[in-house]
């Protein structure tokens, strides 16, 4: 086979892409059919495809790339270390310099007594990691039958058999079941389930949920909660203010681990280092990843409170481990990165100037007659869009089907912004400058004029029954 490369000429790229590369996610059928974008490098916010095109990422890759792409310092430093040591494991009494600087360098930066961390390789491994860490916790303080876990229905923990089952995906739990001991809880989308509640109460009820679960499994068999602090794959959907605080006491009441899954939301993205600071809670352990290494490497981990750390470490072996974790060159590169952004004040920068400055014109995009509500914090953002915003109302056509026809208006204006059903969401590198995101605007509200002449041409501006 000839040599494949940036030259080779994307309908061949894409031939070969269908005929050899199964992606995550996909229709699979579908996309062969139409061929998949070919994204060739990137700088800063931006791409630039197979075709020339240059698109703004309001995405950050998927969530992570928090400082930007092209960081050269990050690429030297993986090199650096590749011809230092490549690899070594952490499991048999050995340990190496990457791994314990970036494990102090996260003690130094979590809130509160989070000061241990156990690594993997992503969220969805950290997260199976936490099933059986928060089991094994239970079992060492002797009470073994304390093992069901609590999460909520449209939450995301990832997709390995563990992460997706802690999930409230449906669609993921279809496609080859769910583990045990796993149960779920309504999620606090206000703008899409509160009918006529008030937004503080309906917040309050769906906390109040998750002590009617405990009471109803029996608060002797519980052993943990897991929840994003933000929804992100749900939708960017912000609880109401009262939702944390009302959590965070039902845990303490009945003496169960509180598990903050900050995959999306930890290193900067809610302009604090985590969201435990953000939304002022004191969690048992934090789910860390993609930021962590601004995705230029693959790694992931627990961040575990000294209780935690100290009873599961009592306990004799844990009998868990990844051949990954730790890997010297991902633990290398993140550490550059929590550098680079300690540095150059890049969590500053999205608290002090980026987030205000988006803020003022993310919820202009309301006034739009397309969306109902827009949602911000620090720079994950989403708009509901809907046909009739005073009742808040759903589209008559199929959930998905106008977020997908929006979601193609902003491709063709060189802007990546993601659908989440009937949501638009957005998550840009947090090295956003303000000049662009005007041009994150301009482009989005211009989709937003598209799609809306679109779909009153195709007479699709109709709210169901
Ligand atoms: N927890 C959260 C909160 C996540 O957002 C994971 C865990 C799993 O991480 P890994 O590294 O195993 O993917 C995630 C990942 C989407 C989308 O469609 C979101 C994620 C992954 C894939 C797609 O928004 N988040």
């Amino acid at each position: 086979m000839s040599s494949i490369t940036n030259n080779t000429p994307t309908a061949e790229l894409q031939r070969l892409d269908a005929a050899h590369h199964f992606h995550p996610f996909t229709d699979k059928a579908g996309l062969d059919r139409k061929g998949a974008r070919v994204i060739l490098r990137g700088e800063g916010c931006w791409l630039t495809d197979s075709e020339g095109h240059r698109i703004l990422d309001a995405m950050a890759g998927l969530w992570c790339v928090n400082i930007g792409y092209g960081r050269k310092e990050l690429a030297e430093t993986a090199a650096r270390q590749m011809q230092e040591l490549p690899y070594y494991n952490t499991f048999f009494q050995t340990t190496h310099v990457p791994a314990i600087a970036l494990a102090a360098k996260l003690a130094e930066l979590a809130p509160g007594d989070l000061n241990h961390v156990f690594f993997a390789g992503s969220g969805s491994e950290a997260n199976d990691t936490n099933i059986r860490l928060v089991r094994r916790y239970w079992q060492v303080k002797g009470q073994p039958e304390r093992r069901t876990i609590i999460a909520r229905w449209n939450g995301y923990h990832g997709s390995t058999l563990g992460g997706g089952s802690l999930g409230g995906m449906k669609g993921i739990h279809a496609h080859g079941g769910k583990i045990d001991g796993i149960e779920h809880i309504g999620q606090p989308y206000w703008w899409g389930e509160g009918g006529e509640m008030d937004e503080d109460a309906f917040g309050l009820m769906r906390a109040q949920e998750l002590e009617a679960k405990i009471l109803e499994i029996g608060a002797d068999k519980v052993a943990a909660f897991i929840g994003e602090a933000v929804q992100g794959a749900g939708g960017v959907i912000v609880p109401p203010k009262t939702y944390w605080p009302e959590i965070q006491r039902i845990c303490r009441k009945y003496g169960i681990l509180l598990i903050l899954d900050e995959v999306i939301t930890g290193f900067g993205r809610t302009g604090n280092w985590f969201a435990a600071q953000t939304f002022d809670l004191q969690p048992d352990i934090i789910t860390i990843a993609k930021g962590l290494s601004s995705g230029y490497q693959p790694i992931g981990g627990s961040i575990l409170s000294d209780d935690v750390a100290e009873v599961v470490g009592s306990g004799g072996e844990f009998a868990h481990g990844y051949t990954y974790s730790g890997h010297p060159v991902a633990a290398a590169v993140a550490l550059e990165n929590l550098r680079i952004m300690q540095d150059e004040g890049v969590v500053e920068h999205v608290r002090d100037t980026a987030h205000p400055y988006l803020a003022e014109r993310w919820a202009r995009l309301a006034d739009h007659p397309l969306v109902g509500e827009a949602k911000l914090v620090g720079l994950m953002g989403s708009i509901a869009l809907t046909p009739d915003k005073a009742r808040r109302a759903k589209f008559a056509s199929d959930e998905g089907t106008v977020g997908l026809r929006t979601r193609e208006r902003c491709f063709a204006n060189d802007l990546i912004m993601r659908h989440v059903g009937d949501r638009m969401i957005i998550s840009p590198p947090l090295v956003i400058t303000p000049e662009e995101i005007d041009i994150l605007i301009e482009r989005a509200t211009r989709s937003l004029d598209e799609s809306h002449a679109g779909l009153k041409a195709d007479g699709l501006l109709v709210a169901k029954a």
